[in-house]
C-alpha cells in the first residue's frame, strides 16, 4: 500500500501574557485526522525567534507535507484571516518568549522582500463564509514570530514545487477576553479544515473582489 499524503498544520504556543493561544489548541486537535485522504500532522511551534522556523523546517522535512497551513493568533480580529503576503523582516514590538526583540533585522540576509501565499486564500474565505464563519483576507501578517514563520515556510518551499503552503491568523477564544472578538475553538477548527480541503481541491485561486481588510 503507498503511504498516505500528508498535510501539516501548525499552531503557537501562548505568548505576551496570555494562558492560551487558539492556534495551538486546533493544530493539536487536528493531529492525526484524516481530511481529504491525507493524513494531518499537527504541532506547536514555541513563539521564539529563529527556534520557530528551525522547528517548522525539521517537520517540513520528516512530514513531507504537500500543503502546509500554519496557523498564528490576532487578537483583535474579528475574522478567520488568510495571509496573503509574508515581508522579510523581524520588528517586534513586544519580546518573544526567550526574550528577544528583533528591531528592523532581516529575516532571511539575501532572501526576496516577500513571498506570495500558495493557498488559494480568496476561494478559502468564500467556502469558510458559505459556511457562516467570519473569513475575510489579510494584507499583513505583522513583523513579529508569525509573520517570521509565513516567511520561513515560504523560504523553505520555494524549490518544492509539489508543496504549497501559507498563514492564517485566527482569532481570540471567548475564554480569552471579554472586551475583544472571538470565535469559539470548535469553529476555527471547523476553518481550517474547510480551509484544508478548499486549498486540496483548488489548485488556482479565485479571482474576485472582496472580502479583502486588515
Ligand atoms: N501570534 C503572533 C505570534 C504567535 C501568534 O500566535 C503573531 O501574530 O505574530
Amino acid at each position: 500500500m503507498r503511504k498516505m499524503k500528508t498535510v501539516l498544520v501548525t499552531g503557537f504556543e501562548p505568548f505576551g501574557g496570555e494562558k492560551l493561544n487558539p492556534s495551538g489548541e486546533i493544530a493539536r486537535a487536528l493531529d492525526g485526522r484524516v481530511l481529504g485522504r491525507r493524513r494531518v500532522t499537527g504541532a506547536v511551534l514555541p513563539c521564539v525567534f529563529g527556534a520557530a522556523n528551525t522547528e517548522l523546517r525539521r517537520l517540513v522535512r520528516a512530514v513531507r507535507p504537500e500543503l502546509v497551513i500554519c496557523l498564528g493568533q490576532a487578537g483583535g480580529r474579528a475574522e478567520v484571516t488568510p495571509e496573503r503576503v509574508a515581508i522579510n523582516v523581524d520588528d517586534a514590538r513586544i519580546p518573544d518568549n526567550a526574550g528577544a526583540q528583533p528591531v528592523d533585522e532581516r529575516i532571511v540576509a539575501r532572501g526576496p522582500a516577500a513571498y506570495w501565499s500558495t493557498l488559494p486564500i480568496k476561494a478559502i474565505v468564500a467556502a469558510l463564509r458559505r459556511h457562516g464563519i467570519p473569513a475575510a483576507v489579510s494584507q499583513t501578517a505583522g513583523t513579529f514570530v508569525c509573520n517570521h514563520v509565513f516567511y520561513g515556510l515560504m523560504h523553505e518551499l520555494r524549490r518544492r514545487r509539489v508543496a504549497r503552503g501559507g498563514f492564517i491568523h485566527v482569532p481570540f477564544l471567548p475564554e480569552q477576553t471579554q472586551s475583544q472578538p472571538s470565535l469559539p475553538l470548535a469553529t476555527m477548527q471547523r476553518a481550517v479544515e474547510l480551509a484544508i480541503e478548499t486549498s486540496l481541491r483548488q489548485r488556482h485561486d479565485l479571482r474576485q473582489a472582496g472580502g479583502q481588510t486588515h
